[in-house]
C-alpha cells in the first residue's frame, strides 16, 4: 500500500472546470469557444489563486499577532519560473486541472505552456532565493521575500549566424501576467540625493527627489503545510505623474520626464553574475526596494502606531542579506530608527545589528561590492555620514580588541574613496554565512579572514539547497513516482532524507531496470523537447552529457569544450576509429554577461564547434554537440531529467557552492566534478565511487598560483607536452572553427598559452583520462544506473528545506507558526 500525503482539494474537476469557465466570462470577457490556450492559463491561474487567498491571508494575520518572529529575504534577484504548475502542486489541484481543462478542450500541456516565464534573476543566487521562499513556506515559517519587479529581466539569449551571443530585451509583463497583484495603497516613498543639514542639533536630511515604491505582491504557496506566504516585489513609480507647466510650453516629451526617470528604476535587471557593475542606477535599485521593505516590515509588524516600540524590531522579523545587494539597509535601518523614530545611535545599533544577516556567495573578490564614496554621497549622503560612524566606531572597537594597525586599515569598511559593502554586512549583522562547507572555509581562512580572527562567532555554513517540489515532481514526474512506489508513500516531498530508502534498491535488479527506463523515457521526452523548441535532432540512445549554468571562465566551459575538440582531433587524424566512441551528446546552456569578452569568445566557439561536428559525416552518430540558446528553468526542468552525466568543472575554490550540483544529483544523472564548493559535499554523501572526481584541489591551486602559473605563463608547459591538448588548441587557432579564419579566437588561445589564471590546461590530462573512465563506466548499463540511483537516494540532504532548517537553528533562531 503506498500512503499519498500530497495535498488534495475538496474541489473537483467539474468545479474548476466551472471557476474556469466564470473567470473567461466575467474578468476576460471571452467564451471557452473563444478562448486561447493562453486565455485558459490567466483564467486558470486566477482560479488557483483564490484558492490559496484564503490561506494567504491567515498566514499574514497569523505572523502578525503570533509571536513568532518572521523572516525577510531581502534579495535583488528572485528567480522564480513558470508559477501556475507549482500552485496547482501545492494547492492540491493538479488532477483537478488537467481534467478540468480537457473537459473544457483545451491541452493541459499547452496551456501550461502559455505562461511566460519570468526572469528575474542572473543564475544561482537568484534561483536559490525562490528556493528558499518555497521551503519557508512550506515549512511554515511566517518569511517575506522582498525584491524588486523589474520590467525587464535577463536579456533573451539569441545566436547570429557566426554564433555570437545576441542579446534582446526580455519584456515579460507584455501579455496578462495573473500572478503579481499590485497594491497602490501599501506604497512607499524613497528619497535620494539632497544634502544633509543641522536643525536645532539634529541632522537632517533634505532629498531632492522620491520615488513612489508599489508593492507587486506574489503568493508563495507552501507545500502541505497550509500557508501561503509573500514575496513583495517593488516597482517604481513618479509622483510627478505630468508636469502641466511644462505641458503648457507645449513640450509634451519633457513634461513627462519625471515620470520616465523614476520609473527608470525597477526597470532593467543587471545582467552581471559574480561580476558586478559599479553603476549608479544599480545603488538605486538596491536602496529603492531595502528602503521600501524595511518601511513595510515596520507598517505590517507596527500596524496603525504613530510610536512603535522598535527596540522589539529584531523580535518581529530578521532581514537577510542576499550577498551585498541589499546591504545598504544596515545604515538606511540606523537612519530610520535615528532620524524618524529619534532613537539614539547605541539603541539604533542594537537594534540593528540583531536584525540583520548576510550571506556571501562568492569567492571571487571582483564580486564583493565596494562603491565610491563619492557615489554614495550625492545618493545618499544621510547614509555616507552613517557608514563614516559605523567605521570609526568599527575602529574603535578594533583598537580595544588590540588588533593591529595594519590589520586595521585592511579591514576598514569606509576607506575614504570607498565603502565595502561585504565589511559593512559583516560587521552590522549578527551572522555571516557562506553557502557551502569549503566555501565558509575559505571565507575564514582567506576572503574575510581577519573578520573571523575577530568575530569568530559570527561565522557559520549553511550548504545550500534546492526544493524537490519544483525539480523533482515536477521536473520529473516519472521518477518521483518511482521513488514513491519504492518507499512506499510520497512523504519524501517535504522530508527528502527519506530518500535514504531507495539504498537497498540500488541492489534490487528489477528496480534499476525501472529507473534506467525513466531515464531512458526522459531522453525521449528532451529529444521531442529539444526538436519543437529548437529544432534539433537528438538521438536519446546516446548518452547525455550536460554542462549548463552561467558562462564563465571559472567554471570552465573551456575545458568541456576543449576536450571535445581533442576527441574530434583524435578521430580526425585517424588516431581514433569513430566506432570506438561511445556514442554522446554533449549539451551546453550558458548566457555570458553582455560586456564579459571572453566568455562571449567562448560561447562562439561553442557554437562553431557544434556546427562543424555536427555537419561531419566522420563522426556522425557518434560525438554530437548542442547549444541551445536562453538557457532557462524550463530547459533546466527539461534537460536535467533527462541527463546521465553532469559536468560541475570549475577551478577548485572557485565556485561557491553550486546548486545545479544538487538538481543533477536528485534526478539521477552522475557528475564528473572538481573538488569544489557544494561538490565536495555531494561526493560525500553519494560516495567516492558514485562520483567522478578529477583535477587539483583548492591547495594544490594555490601552490600553483604561488609557483606563478598565471604570471609566469606556465600553461604552455602543458600544451607543449600534451600533444592531444595541443591539438585541441591548435585546432582552435588554425581556423577550423573560423572558416579558415585565424583571428577569430586568438584572444582565447593567447589567454590559454600565456596566461590560463582559471587553470584550464593544467586541469586538462586528468579531465581527459576521467572522460575515459567515464565512458567504460557507462558501457556497463546496470552498473551506472546502480550509481545513479545511489546517487538519489543519498542527495536528500541538498533539499532547500534542510537549508532554511540549517538557517532557522544557527541564523534566525525561529520556527513554524504555531
Ligand atoms: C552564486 C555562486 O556563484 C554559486 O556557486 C552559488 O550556488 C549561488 C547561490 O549561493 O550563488 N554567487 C553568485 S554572485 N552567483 C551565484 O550563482
Amino acid at each position: 500500500m503506498t500512503e499519498i500525503t500530497a495535498p488534495k482539494s475538496a474541489v473537483t474537476a467539474e468545479q474548476f472546470a466551472d471557476e474556469i469557465r466564470e473567470q473567461l466570462k466575467y474578468t476576460q470577457g471571452v467564451t471557452v469557444e473563444q478562448a486561447k490556450p493562453a486565455d485558459v492559463y490567466v483564467a486558470a491561474s486566477a482560479a488557483v489563486r483564490r484558492h490559496l487567498v484564503d490561506s494567504w491571508m491567515k498566514t499574514q494575520a497569523d505572523m502578525v499577532n503570533g509571536n513568532t518572529k518572521a523572516v525577510g529575504y531581502l534579495s535583488a534577484e528572485f528567480l522564480m519560473g513558470k508559477q501556475l504548475e507549482n500552485a496547482l502542486l501545492n494547492a492540491g489541484l493538479t488532477d483537478q486541472f488537467d481534467k478540468a481543462v480537457e473537459a473544457l478542450g483545451f491541452d493541459a500541456q499547452e496551456v501550461i505552456d502559455a505562461e511566460y516565464e519570468p526572469g528575474l534573476g542572473n543564475g544561482g543566487l537568484g534561483r536559490l532565493a525562490a528556493c528558499f521562499i518555497d521551503s519557508l513556506a512550506s515549512l511554515g515559517v511566517p518569511a517575506f521575500g522582498y525584491g524588486i519587479q523589474y520590467k525587464y529581466g535577463i536579456f533573451k539569449q539569441e545566436f547570429d549566424e557566426n554564433g555570437k551571443q545576441i542579446e534582446t530585451p526580455d519584456y515579460w509583463l507584455a501579455n496578462e501576467e495573473p500572478w503579481g497583484h499590485i497594491d497602490y495603497n501599501r506604497d512607499q516613498k524613497v528619497s535620494f540625493g539632497g544634502e544633509v543639514v543641522e536643525e536645532n542639533g539634529k541632522k537632517v536630511w533634505k532629498p531632492a527627489w522620491s520615488v513612489r515604491a508599489v508593492p507587486v505582491d506574489y503568493m508563495v504557496p507552501g507545500y502541505a503545510s497550509g500557508r501561503v506566504n509573500t514575496l513583495r516585489l517593488w516597482t517604481a513609480k513618479s509622483y510627478d505623474e505630468f508636469d502641466l507647466l511644462t505641458f503648457n510650453k507645449s513640450e509634451y516629451l519633457d513634461a513627462v520626464k519625471p515620470q520616465v526617470e523614476a520609473e527608470n528604476i525597477s526597470k532593467i535587471l543587471y545582467p552581471e553574475d559574480s561580476t558586478p557593475q559599479g553603476k549608479a542606477l544599480r545603488l538605486e535599485q538596491q536602496y529603492f526596494f531595502v528602503s521600501a521593505s524595511i518601511h513595510d516590515a515596520i507598517r505590517v509588524f507596527y500596524p496603525g502606531q504613530d510610536k512603535p516600540d522598535l527596540t522589539t524590531f529584531p523580535d518581529k522579523i530578521n532581514f537577510q542579506l542576499n550577498d551585498t545587494h541589499p546591504v545598504i539597509g544596515i545604515p538606511e535601518l540606523m537612519r530610520v530608527l535615528m532620524d524618524e523614530y529619534g532613537y539614539d545611535w547605541d539603541t539604533a545599533w542594537t537594534i540593528t545589528n540583531k536584525t540583520f544577516n548576510y550571506t556571501c556567495h562568492t569567492l571571487l573578490p571582483e564580486a564583493l561590492e565596494v562603491w565610491p564614496s563619492k557615489l554614495i554621497g550625492e545618493l545618499l549622503p544621510r547614509h555616507l555620514e552613517i557608514i563614516e560612524k559605523i567605521n570609526d566606531q568599527f575602529e574603535a572597537e578594533l583598537k580595544a580588541k588590540g588588533v593591529a594597525e595594519e590589520t586595521i586599515k585592511d579591514m576598514a569598511i569606509y576607506t575614504g574613496d570607498s565603502v565595502r559593502m561585504a565589511y559593512l554586512a559583516t560587521y552590522g549583522g549578527s551572522h555571516v554565512n557562506g553557502v557551502a562547507e569549503l566555501h565558509s572555509q575559505l571565507l575564514k581562512d582567506v576572503t574575510l579572514k581577519n573578520f573571523s580572527d575577530v568575530y569568530p562567532d559570527k561565522f557559520t555554513n549553511v550548504t545550500n539547497g534546492v526544493t524537490p517540489r519544483r525539480f523533482i515532481k515536477l521536473a520529473n514526474p516519472r521518477l518521483s513516482d518511482l521513488i514513491t512506489e519504492g518507499l512506499g508513500t510520497d512523504k519524501w516531498l517535504s522530508d527528502l532524507e527519506l530518500l535514504k530508502g531507495l539504498i537497498p534498491l540500488a541492489d534490487d535488479d528489477e528496480f534499476v531496470k525501472k529507473f534506467a527506463a525513466v531515464k531512458q523515457a526522459n531522453k525521449v521526452d528532451f529529444s521531442n523537447f529539444a526538436k519543437r523548441k529548437y529544432g534539433f535532432d537528438i538521438d536519446p540512445n546516446t548518452m547525455i552529457n550536460t554542462m549548463v549554468k552561467r558562462l564563465h571562465e571559472y567554471k570552465r566551459q573551456a575545458l568541456k569544450i576543449l576536450s571535445v575538440i581533442a576527441d574530434y582531433a583524435d578521430i580526425k587524424s585517424g588516431k581514433v576509429s569513430a566506432d570506438d566512441i561511445m556514442p554522446r551528446t554533449i549539451v551546453f546552456g550558458a548566457k555570458a554577461a553582455p560586456g564579459y569578452y571572453l566568455a562571449k569568445q567562448t560561447i562562439q566557439l561553442i557554437n562553431n564547434v557544434v556546427r562543424v561536428i555536427n555537419n561531419d559525416p566522420d563522426v556522425k552518430g557518434k560525438l554530437n554537440v548542442y547549444f541551445p540558446w536562453n538557457y532557462n528553468i524550463e530547459l533546466a526542468m527539461n534537460l536535467i531529467p533527462a541527463t546521465d552525466l553532469d559536468e560541475q568543472i570549475s577551478q577548485a575554490g572557485k565556485e561557491a557552492s553550486g546548486t545545479g550540483n544538487m538538481k543533477f544529483a536528485l534526478n539521477g544523472a552522475l557528475t564528473v566534478g572538481t573538488l569544489d564548493g557544494a561538490n565536495v559535499e555531494i561526493r560525500e554523501r553519494v560516495g567516492a565511487e558514485n562520483f567522478f572526481l578529477f583535477g587539483m584541489t583548492e591547495p594544490e591551486v594555490s601552490a600553483l598560483y604561488a609557483k606563478g602559473y598565471d604570471t609566469k605563463g606556465l600553461s604552455r608547459e602543458y600544451y607543449e607536452k600534451d600533444p592531444q591538448l595541443k591539438a585541441a588548441i591548435d585546432m582552435v587557432a588554425d581556423g577550423t572553427f573560423s572558416d579558415g579564419d585565424k583571428d577569430t579566437y586568438k584572444d582565447l588561445v593567447n589567454d590559454w598559452l600565456n596566461k590560463d589564471y582559471f587553470m584550464t590546461l593544467a586541469d586538462f590530462r586528468a579531465y581527459m583520462d576521467i572522460q575515459a573512465q567515464i565512458e567504460e563506466t557507462y558501457r556497463d548499463p546496470m552498473k551506472w544506473s546502480r550509481m545513479a540511483v545511489l546517487n538519489v537516494a543519498n542527495s536528500g540532504y541538498f533539499s532547500s528545506d534542510r537549508s532554511i532548517e540549517d538557517y532557522l537553528e544557527r541564523i534566525w533562531h525561529t520556527g513554524p507558526l504555531k
